[in-house]
């Protein structure tokens, strides 16, 4: 069929799609006599996941089951509820019945009661009874504000805040992170698209090249996973001489605050240092690197990209951006760990540890066995180091 299609002269993109759907519907899903039964390895770095989503809304359910687990700080059940769902995402069908799920991994007592309640009724009456408790939709507007996370909410819900205007009129005392979130929290909810995504790469490419020429810059998180909108942006910059890149970060973030791009920024240091980590202090810290947490100010592309109308429009809207600065000998790890999905990252730190005795981190991959560093100058070879059959960065949306 493959063959006869491209004689027949159909687009490339679409039959590839469709060889692959059938290789993972041949690979993942056995038939039996009475429905398909559905077989993947369990760790997620073991699967192509891909945006294409059959099972939504299991998910989505499941998705926000994990919210409200994080938002409660029961991390544990939030991982649980957050590998579940990531099992299902890489069917290569919907779910229609219980009796295909069995021998799925990372599937526990309470995933499957929330599955077989949406399968028999539609609902699972316990996401409906989540939407609608006070508790969590107070927990969702409070962290929704950028710098609040789950103890700050609760501390606050416990002093009777629940929404926007009982914060503003509470009297809290709040940080600069907190402030400019608050100011700008109708835009830093609303999704980023790809388009301005692109835009603020080229404005942060200007002024990374007008400050140190020949510094590479990369989109990474989700939008290099292929998705179309996100909850910011992130970047991640390096220059292939290594130690050229010491002290980008404060001339770039000087020469975007001159030319009025900044409405928030906090910088902090790369704090890595491998000689005095230690051998079994892995990397795994998030914020080791030169990093830049930000709120951007950007004009707006057009009012027809926006689809909006000529008037009472803004001219500009706040992005939330996060930029990276990695030593051109680390890139490859903060590639890898910078590009996600979060459970996708978590799974491959959990590979390396559980079945290859490793410590990976998004500078470093360390052997614990032969007690030695492995280097790497691309992702494909970090997957080759780990074992693992290289994924592109299209199918990590565990
Ligand atoms: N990351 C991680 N662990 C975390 C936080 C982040 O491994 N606790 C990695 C994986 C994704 C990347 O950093 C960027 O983080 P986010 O922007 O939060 O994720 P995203 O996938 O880009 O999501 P979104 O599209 O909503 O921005
Ligand atoms: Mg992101």
């Amino acid at each position: 069929w493959y063959t006869e299609s491209m004689r027949a002269g159909h687009p490339v993109e679409i039959l590839e799609r469709h060889r692959l759907q059938v290789h993972f519907a041949l690979n993942g899903a056995k038939c039996c006599s009475k429905a398909v039964v559905f077989s993947v390895p369990s760790y997620a770095c073991q699967r192509r996941t891909t945006l294409d989503n059959h099972n939504t809304i299991l998910t989505d359910a499941l998705s926000l089951l994990a919210e409200k687990a994080e938002l409660s700080e029961e991390d544990g059940r939030g991982v649980a509820f957050r590998r579940a769902a990531a099992v299902l995402k890489c069917l290569p069908q919907p779910v229609t019945n219980m009796m295909q799920l069995r021998g799925l991994p990372c599937l526990g007592e309470h995933s499957f009661r929330v599955i077989k309640d949406i399968l028999e009724n539609g609902t699972s009456s316990e996401v409906e009874s989540t939407q609608q408790s006070e508790r969590y939709k107070a927990l969702k507007v409070l962290t929704g504000i950028f710098g609040v996370g789950a103890k700050t909410a609760d501390r606050w819900i416990r002093a009777g805040i629940h929404n926007l205007r009982q914060l503003q009129t509470s009297g809290q005392t709040l940080n600069q992170a907190q402030r400019a979130g608050l100011q700008h929290y109708d835009d830093l909810n609303l999704p980023v698209t790809k388009a301005e995504a692109d835009a603020i790469g080229e404005i942060v490419e200007e002024a990374v090249v007008s400050v140190l020429p020949d510094a590479q810059i990369t989109l990474i998180g989700g939008f290099r996973r292929g998705k179309l909108t996100g909850h910011d942006v992130d970047l991640l910059i390096t220059h292939p001489d290594e130690g050229k890149e010491v002290g980008l970060m404060p001339k770039v973030v000087s020469w975007l605050q001159s030319k009025g791009f900044l409405l928030y920024q906090k910088t902090t240091i790369n704090s890595y240092l491998e000689s005095e980590e230690g051998p079994r202090r892995p990397s795994s810290n998030m914020d080791r690197f030169e990093r830049c947490f930000s709120i951007f100010k950007l004009r707006h592309l057009s009012r027809e990209d926006r689809g909006e109308s000529e008037s009472g429009c803004r001219l500009w809207r706040a992005v939330r951006v996060d930029l990276v600065v990695s030593p051109i000998s680390q890139f490859a790890f903060a590639l890898l760990g910078w590009t996600g999905s979060k459970l996708f990252e978590r799974e491959l730190r959990r590979w390396a540890g559980h079945e290859k005795a490793m410590s990976l981190g998004s500078h470093a991959l360390y052997d614990n066995r032969q007690s030695r560093y492995l280097r790497a100058t691309s992702e494909e070879e970090i997957f080759a180091h780990l074992g693992l059959e290289y994924i592109p960065p299209s199918e990590r949306n565990a």
